[in-house]
């Protein structure tokens, strides 16, 4: 009997430990189920115990009102946005609006100083062309003047003017000095002007224009023409490639020589009194 009562005891015991046991374990489970995923435990159609459902209630309202809150923000800020795009927009346009006017002006302001401009260069090229216009006379009673004065030393004949110098030169730096004044050395083309040559050279050997410096024996004048017919001394020419150059004697210039008058071939570089003649028709030449 008293092992029954024993025994009852200690089953009795034990039933209660067990029962304690699965009872802790109910509640461990409880409170991981709350912490977990409220809809598995709907789900699993596991009863909620009161603590867990007052919970998620003011979870899901704090919730709500932090969605609240985030969509209050976000109208605040698009707002705040929508309005300080406008500013700008304005006050961008405003600064367009007086920039374009500057440049407005300024366009305005350049094109008169353009047409200015135009103006002056306008007058400044009338002014020029007066000026060479000026000139252009200036240079026309000059060049006149110097025609003057060179007939007043130059000798007319017939078509042509003659200047016959004092000093002596070789042929080719005679010749030049005839150039630099537009005329050349004498062409002599006939009995009359060899006549004339005659007359205003007197004693002296003067150049005159003919050379066979090119082609040896073959007479040219300065105008580049063959020459013709000459009116050579007795025996000349006779100086080979010595002698190049045509000087023209009027007087006898060695008594033993007498025959010696007409034109004779010199070495170029031999020192004589020259001729230049010059056609009046380019005195009118600028
Ligand atoms: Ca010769
Ligand atoms: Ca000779």
């Amino acid at each position: 009997m008293s092992d029954g009562i024993y025994d009852n005891v200690i089953k009795t015991e034990s039933e209660g430990m067990k029962t304690e046991r699965v009872e802790m374990m109910v509640e461990i489970y409880e409170s991981v189920d709350c912490v977990g995923d409220h809809d598995f435990r709907t789900e699993t159609n596991i009863q909620q115990p009161p603590e867990c459902t007052e919970s998620d209630s003011v979870r899901i309202r704090s919730s709500r009102a932090a969605l609240v809150c985030l969509v209050l923000l976000c109208v605040l800020l698009l707002t705040a946005v929508i309005v300080l795009c406008v500013y700008i927009h304005s006050n961008s346009s405003t600064n367009y609006t007086e920039e374009t006017h500057q440049l407005l002006t300024n366009i305005t302001n350049l094109i008169e100083e353009r047409d200015q401009l135009l103006n002056k260069i306008t007058n400044l090229t009338e002014e020029r062309d007066g000026l060479i216009i000026k000139n252009k006379n200036l240079n026309e009673r000059d060049r006149l003047r110097n025609e003057l004065q060179i007939c007043a030393v130059w000798t007319c004949y017939q078509s042509s003017i003659y200047y016959i110098s004092n000093e002596t030169k070789n042929w080719t730096e005679s010749r030049r000095y005839c150039t630099d004044r537009g005329a050349d050395l004498i062409i002599i083309n006939n009995r009359e002007e060899q006549d004339f040559v005659k007359n205003i050279s007197g004693a002296a050997v003067v150049w005159i224009g003919l050379t066979d410096s090119d082609v040896e024996g073959t007479w040219k004048w300065v105008d580049g023409s063959a020459l013709t017919s000459g009116f050579w001394a007795s025996g000349e020419p006779n100086g080979g490639t010595r002698e190049n150059c045509v000087v023209t004697v009027a007087v006898p210039k060695f008594p033993e020589w007498p025959g010696l008058v007409g034109w004779l071939d010199e070495s170029c570089n031999q020192a004589y009194q020259w001729i230049c003649e010059k056609n009046i028709s380019q005195l009118m030449l600028p």
